[in-house]
């Protein structure tokens, strides 16, 4: 598999996972639009490769940051100082897109938090499936202390994980938070002493995914995405659709005959 050249990203294969390193830590890994870029020409091939059926050993992707400090700060507050209104829109568009990107990936994408997770960093990790976080890592969305409010979905997607009132608390004071709190409250959903065991845990995950359906994982990350934040009728008929559409896989025939076998299935992923 051939990336291009990344002058914000270091990319290397690890088993079935893709480790995808933001590599600014001189500027606490800050999301300046070249990361942005990146991420999306990034994204361009993951997505060309990994269809279910594309026949690529990528399963899922586990995205982090350089350095041992930081997992990614925020937007790039210097770069942001010389935006105008016209360069803040373009920034926008990008960034949501991309974080709209990353939930529609046929594969999971895991974020491994090692250091601070602050602004556009805490949202980014927030758009993957989920958090993975060290001990000694931190979250926060401290824009207010900038005379800005949350532009990277912040809004929209801490609410979803940790609730409204504890979205706003966090949202209103900027107050930053150690792992203990985040996984209590439903930020993170996993912790470890260490950022080796992270790493670990991250790469066996997607090796447990890799044994599945490929199909199955796809259709049903798309599912969940759909269903979140609508009527439980709406979110039913989503899974639903999802739920027969799968009967019709080449994936579920073979989970289906290799259980009544007794043998481990060889997925097909179609
Ligand atoms: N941007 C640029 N540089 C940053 C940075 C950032 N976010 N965070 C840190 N750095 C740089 C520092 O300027 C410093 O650079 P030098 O002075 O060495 O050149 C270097 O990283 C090391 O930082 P410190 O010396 O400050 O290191 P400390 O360990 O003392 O403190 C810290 C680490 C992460 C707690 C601190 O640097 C900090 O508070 N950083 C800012 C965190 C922050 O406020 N982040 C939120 C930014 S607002 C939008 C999308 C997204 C957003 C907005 C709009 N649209 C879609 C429109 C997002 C907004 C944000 O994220």
């Amino acid at each position: 598999m051939n990336f291009p050249a990344f002058e914000t990203l270091a990319v290397e294969q690890q088993g079935n996972a893709l480790l995808v390193t933001i590599n600014r830590p001189k500027a606490m890994n800050a999301l300046a639009l070249q990361v942005v870029e990146d991420l999306h020409a990034l994204l361009d091939t993951v997505t060309e490769h990994a269809r279910p059926d594309g026949g690529w050993p990528v399963r899922g992707i586990i995205l982090t940051g350089a350095g041992g400090k930081a997992f990614v700060a925020g937007a790039d507050i210097r770069e942001m100082s010389a935006m105008g209104p016209d360069a803040a829109a373009a920034y926008s568009a990008r960034t949501h897109e991309l974080t709209l990107r990353l939930e529609s990936l046929p594969i999971p994408v895991i974020a491994a938090v090692d250091g601070f997770a602050l602004g556009g960093g805490c949202e980014l990790a927030m758009a993957c499936d989920f958090i993975y976080a060290t001990e000694a890592a931190s979250f926060g969305q401290p824009e207010v202390n900038l005379g800005l409010v949350p532009g990277f979905g912040g809004s929209v997607r801490l609410q979803q994980l940790v609730g409204p009132a504890r979205a706003k608390e966090l949202i209103y004071t900027g107050r930053r938070i150690r792992t203990a709190e985040a996984e209590r409250i439903g930020l993170v959903h996993t912790v470890f002493p260490t950022a080796t065991e992270m790493y670990d845990a991250a790469r066996s995950t997607i090796e447990d995914v890799a044994a599945k359906s490929p199909v199955a994982v796809a259709n049903a990350k798309s599912t969940i995405n759909a269903a979140l934040g609508l009527p439980t009728a709406d979110g039913l008929a989503a899974e639903n659709r999802s739920f027969s559409q799968a009967f019709g896989t080449e994936d579920m025939q073979e989970g289906v005959r290799a259980f009544l076998a007794k043998e481990t299935p060889s997925f097909p992923g179609k």
